[in-house]
């Protein structure tokens, strides 16, 4: 094997002093065999995708079905994102609160260099430099991905603005410049000689984040969340640091843009948890004539008060990383529409005879297929065809239904800020927080059923504050705070109305009770009304909820009995929140904002409780 100082400097394309010192470290820790700097090229996508389909990793699609797209099929092990193997390694161990796992930092470098100590051996390693958010933005946030997998790397092409211009932008702006660190491994060095398999990966598997230093290191897993490292370690856990020592807001949230039929415009931004929704509604087909959506983004939303005193957010992503069950022409047309024009990555769905991808919930059901674990497939299999948490990874420019301001690096000024969550019970389709620090109670509150998205039991009902417990990169109490400080040192009036929503309550027959995807416009519409001021609403102890009449039910097919289930208040099922929050809370101890505990006695006495 090359000496490792000949394979880093003299071929590497940047005299960036930082960056080449990092690279050449990592290169003699892990000791690939080569390094390749990405320029994000087409050529260079051609050479991954190509050699990712003679190493078996992908399979490429019938090109007159999805151009330039590929199928690829994980270990069975690596599906999902590993909470428990995910670590906040603050100095202070207070610092990253009582929702994360913590070592101390130092420990767990020793540990993770021992770790990664010869790993990439036998491998390539790919260095990536990206961007979160635009190139031109008034502070770029840059990144630099070390990784010894490929299928990571042309992913990261999909996901983030990456390649030569963000290289020659971070050496046009100096030494200076902040960049974040990130380095990935799959964890599985190869002996001389050995065979590589489809999907290496490792048993032991660490996501750790080291907030003060901005430095993510992540070994084991090639699953998304888990290594594509600009995503959930970079743009929200170590940015919702750098936004609280900032001032601004990093959060798992859609933004989309509405138009009512009288050409008014408005902005939403909505946290809802892993596979609880975002997708679907930030590309949602409005079915009350005359309002038109368009997305600007699915799952992050990066968050600034403006000159105008208004929050501006913006998509710090560039490509879709969606569930893809239950994704069909009817669910999410306008995803269908964007994947179907080729150029994605799909992980651990079905494979089909003539060439195409297949999930649960997808129209034309094949008669045969290959299931995500590589074995025949039928309709009358007792195995699901994909796993729960298959993904399509698609570019977001491919979508025709993308706002123009998604161009725009200072973002759009939020209107309004949804939470919602997967609850079969209790919570209403919507209800309208009284003021921001009621929102931010709605928000700190929030619960959820678990989803496929995180390894684990699904179905199990927990807190998950504002959609971001596996994503604040500190102490949530903290967060709690920065939340309600954000409404308090700036101008309230200017700042978004909040408003919690529930597309998954059922009936006692199990049925959901709200149809859902393009009748949720239904929702949008009052929320929008409620902000002009023409919707009406009646005051309850949880918020204001429509009244009567208010929502737009024209043509749906729904009973009365049926509405008013969805839309209702029970205050006995409240009044059984009411421990389950206190516990919540009492975990925080002296770190919950006190309002907090205020706006909890404010709904006990609403209640009755
Ligand atoms: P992440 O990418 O994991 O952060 O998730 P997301 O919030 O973007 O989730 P997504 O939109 O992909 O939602 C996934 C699941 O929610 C799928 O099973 C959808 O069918 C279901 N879903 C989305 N919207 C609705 C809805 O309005 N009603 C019902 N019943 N299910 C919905
Ligand atoms: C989520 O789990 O919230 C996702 C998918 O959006 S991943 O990027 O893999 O975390
Ligand atoms: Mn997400």
């Amino acid at each position: 094997m090359t000496a490792t100082s000949d394979i880093t400097t003299p071929t590497a394309p940047t005299t960036h002093q930082g960056i080449l010192g990092w690279v050449t470290e990592i290169a003699e820790l892990t000791q690939p065999d080569s390094i390749h700097w990405c320029t994000g090229s087409d050529e260079e996508w051609e050479q991954l995708t190509s050699a990712l389909v003679a190493t078996g990793t992908f399979t490429r699609l019938n090109p007159e079905i999805k151009p330039n797209s590929f199928h690829a099929a994980s270990d069975p092990t690596d599906v999902a994102r590993v909470e428990d193997r995910t670590y906040i390694c603050s100095v202070d161990e207070k610092d990253c609160g009582p929702t994360n796992n913590w070592m101390d930092p130092e420990k767990m470098k020793d540990l993770m260099r021992g770790l990664y100590a010869g790993c990439m051996k036998g491998r390539t390693m790919y260095v990536i430099p990206f961007v979160m958010g635009h190139l031109d933005a008034e502070k770029p946030m840059f990144g630099i991905e070390i990784t010894d997998s490929a299928y990571v790397t042309v992913s990261m092409r999909v996901m983030a603005r990456m390649g030569t211009d963000v290289l020659r932008k971070i050496e046009e702006i100096g030494e200076d410049v902040q960049w974040v660190p990130a380095l990935h491994s799959v964890g599985k060095p190869l002996a001389e000689g050995e065979a590589d398999v489809a999907w290496p990966c490792n048993d032991t598997k660490y996501i750790v984040q080291f907030p003060e230093e901005r430095m993510i290191w992540s070994f084991g897993s090639g699953y998304g969340g888990n290594a594509l490292l600009g995503k959930k370690c970079y743009a929200l856990r170590i940015a919702s640091v750098m936004a609280r020592d900032e001032g601004w807001m990093a959060e798992h949230m859609l933004i989309l843009k509405l138009t009512s039929p009288q050409g008014v415009t408005k902005y939403v931004a909505a946290a809802f948890p892993s596979a609880c929704g975002k997708t679907n509604l930030a590309m949602l087909q409005p079915t009350i004539p005359g309002w038109k959506v368009e997305a600007i983004g699915d799952d992050i939303a990066w968050m600034r008060i403006g000159e105008d005193g208004r929050l501006w957010a913006v998509n710090p992503e560039f490509g879709f990383f969606g569930v893809a069950p239950g994704t069909n022409e009817h669910t999410n047309p306008n995803a269908m529409a964007t994947i179907n024009k080729g150029n994605s990555v799909f992980t651990n769905v079905a494979l089909t005879p003539d060439g195409d991808v297949w999930w649960e919930g997808l129209e034309n059901m094949p008669a045969a297929a290959t299931s995500w674990k590589g074995e025949p497939w039928t309709p009358e299999s007792t195995e699901l065809s994909s796993h729960a948490n298959s993904r399509y990874c698609t570019p977001i420019k491919q979508c025709d239904m993308l706002a123009a301001e998604y161009d725009d690096p200072r973002g759009v000024p939020i209107d309004a800020i949804l939470f919602g969550g997967r609850r079969k019970t209790t919570i209403p389709l919507v209800t309208e927080a009284r003021d921001w620090t009621h929102g931010t109670f709605m928000g700190a509150t929030l619960s959820s059923e678990t989803t496929a998205a995180a390894v684990g039991a699904v179905g199990v009902v927990r807190r998950d504050p504002m959609a971001m417990l596996p994503f604040i990169g500190y102490n949530a109490g903290d967060y709690f705070g920065h939340w309600i400080n954000m409404g308090k040192d700036n101008d309230e009036s200017k700042m978004p109305k909040i408003f919690y929503v529930n597309w998954f309550r059922r009936s006692d027959d199990g049925d959901f009770l709200w149809p859902g995807f393009g009748e949720n416009s239904r929702v949008l519409k009052w929320v929008i009304e409620r902000l002009e001021g023409t919707a009406a609403a009646v005051e309850t102890p949880i918020g204001h909820v429509p009244a009567p009449g208010s929502l737009d039910i024209e043509g749906l097919d729904m009973t009365p009995e049926a509405i008013a289930a969805a839309l209702a208040v029970d205050p006995e099922e409240w009044k059984a929140e009411i421990p389950q929050i206190t516990e919540w809370f009492e975990k925080f101890g002296d770190d919950l904002p006190a309002v907090l505990w205020t706006e909890l006695d404010t709904l006990k006495e609403r209640l009755g409780a």
